[in-house]
């Protein structure tokens, strides 16, 4: 059988996309760190993000072991905290996000960054990133989450670690669920003693399964 000169490009041409495509992916993947979200977070009842230990009181925790955490829920439409107060993260310290949402899929797009991911519900997304100098980035919501969806955004405030303590600790003294939470290390979830203390318990360890 004779195959004609041009059928043979075209082929040659289609295999050499595939492989392209491929490369591309597999490139995102390895080099970059492009990954779906997955269970490392954990997950979450979205109808009880109000009674996580954590999500309940989402915004900045202390520095621990040059680390930080910062929890965020969105929901439509709106990042709390981001729209209505900046996120507060400390300059020079490996920060944490752990994200989720009320209600639809959400994204967080760090604008002029690579930072950025989904925010599914029922699921914890995080990822871990070091700011280098104090400023502002703005954050959008980069997943089509409803008719207002081009109003969701926010921001991020990179503060001295000084700054960043003092904001912390006004912040827990109005609240329950910040002291002691602080030693759940990234990605996991709370299986210290502390948070069987806030009666919290059910979720972290259904969470702490995962
Ligand atoms: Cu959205």
């Amino acid at each position: 059988m004779e195959i004609h000169r041009f059928e043979k490009l075209w082929v040659a041409a289609s295999l050499l996309l595939i492989v392209g495509f491929v490369s591309t992916v597999a490139y995102g993947a390895i080099g970059p760190g492009v990954s779906m979200v997955d269970d490392r977070g954990g997950q979450i009842d979205p109808d009880e993000v109000d009674q996580h230990p954590e999500f309940s009181d989402p915004g900045p925790r202390a520095i621990e072991n040059g680390q930080a955490d910062v929890y965020v829920v969105a929901y439509q439409f709106a990042f709390e905290p981001g729209s209505n107060e900046p996120i507060y993260v400390p300059r020079g310290t490996e920060v944490t996000f752990h994200m989720t949402s009320r209600d639809v899929v959400h994204g967080f797009s760090v604008v002029g960054t690579n930072m950025n991911t989904m925010v599914i519900p029922g699921q914890i997304a995080t990822f871990t990133v070091e700011f280098d100098e104090t400023g502002e980035y703005a954050v959008v919501c980069h997943e089509y989450c409803g008719a207002a969806h081009h109003t969701m955004a926010g921001t991020i405030q990179v503060v001295s670690q000084d700054r960043y303590a003092e904001i912390v600790a006004n912040d827990g003294a109005t609240t329950t669920t910040t002291a002691g939470d602080n030693t759940t290390t990234a990605g996991t979830t709370s299986t210290n003693d502390t948070t069987t203390a806030n009666g919290s318990n059910d979720i972290a360890v259904a969470t702490g399964v995962n």
